[in-house]
């Protein structure tokens, strides 16, 4: 009888070190561009059930690719409902990516759904996939999922924004992660993302995480914003996505046709 290991998560050991992480959004539901995430060096891939129909079957078989290809599987769920959380987990997540948090009361309550007692009140179920299908001696797997599972939740509304401070203290949030789109449309300034007040918010945002000693992360439409917005102080770059990338790739490929 063989006995598995858990993934190490890449991600969390390079926000730890202080390095700074790039990736990528998958909203197709292919697991080789996954795969090709990985081989081509990203360090985490933000698998997307927000916006997408991706079901948790599906994000079932992208996480292994994820394991598979040496990048770490963040997961973004539909919203901060724990059960949401807990399918996101027990398939596999090693991060989870929480949209529209707006509270302290609500970043707690996404750490709570994300741990195992004392630190949460994560269902329980040592048979499922995350546990190695019991493989692994439960102590072992609760205390391993424990340490490992991140918890990053999205600041993306001017409420966020007011109450970032008691947001950024509470325990068990391993990073702040800006949404520069729903931000925007919070501040009444939708898609206007070379507003100076707008990205005088997103300075701040970063400046309060950095000086709070919490890591930010942050979405970019492309690398020069990722280079702009890592020299402001941002340790988690998740630029484009799958569809991005692939439709940016055949409209070159049209343009050069000629
Ligand atoms: C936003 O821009 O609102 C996002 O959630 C990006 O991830
Ligand atoms: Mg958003």
């Amino acid at each position: 009888m063989s006995r598995p290991n858990f993934p190490v998560n890449r991600l969390k050991t390079k926000l730890a070190a202080g390095q700074p992480a790039a990736g990528s959004f998958l909203f197709t539901g292919e697991p080789a561009l996954v795969e090709i995430m990985g081989y081509a060096g990203l360090d985490f891939v933000i698998i997307d059930t927000e916006h997408t129909p991706n079901d948790s079957l599906q994000v079932q078989h992208l996480v292994r690719a994820a394991e598979l290809a040496g990048i770490t599987p963040v997961v973004r769920v539909l919203a901060n409902y724990p059960a949401y959380i807990l399918r996101a987990l027990d398939v596999g997540a090693q991060a989870l990516l929480i949209p529209q948090v707006n509270s302290a009361a609500e970043a707690e309550s996404a750490v709570r759904a994300a741990k195992y007692g004392p630190q949460g009140e994560r269902g329980m179920a040592g048979i499922v996939r995350a546990a190695r299908y019991g493989f692994v001696p439960l102590g072992e797997y609760i205390q391993a999922a424990n340490d490992n599972t991140m918890v990053i939740v999205q600041v993306e509304s001017m409420a966020a924004v007011r109450n970032l401070d008691a947001i950024l203290a509470v325990d068990g949030v391993d990073a702040v992660f800006i949404g520069p789109a729903d931000l925007s449309q919070s501040m009444g300034l939708a898609g206007q993302f070379e507003n100076s007040e707008f990205r005088r918010t997103i300075h701040g945002i970063i400046d309060r995480a950095k000086a709070a000693d919490v890591r930010v992360g942050i979405f970019c439409a492309k690398a020069a914003d990722a280079r702009y917005w890592r020299e402001a102080g941002a340790d988690m770059l998740a630029v484009g996505a799958d569809t991005m990338l692939f439709a940016a790739a055949v409209r070159d490929l049209v343009k050069d046709l000629g």
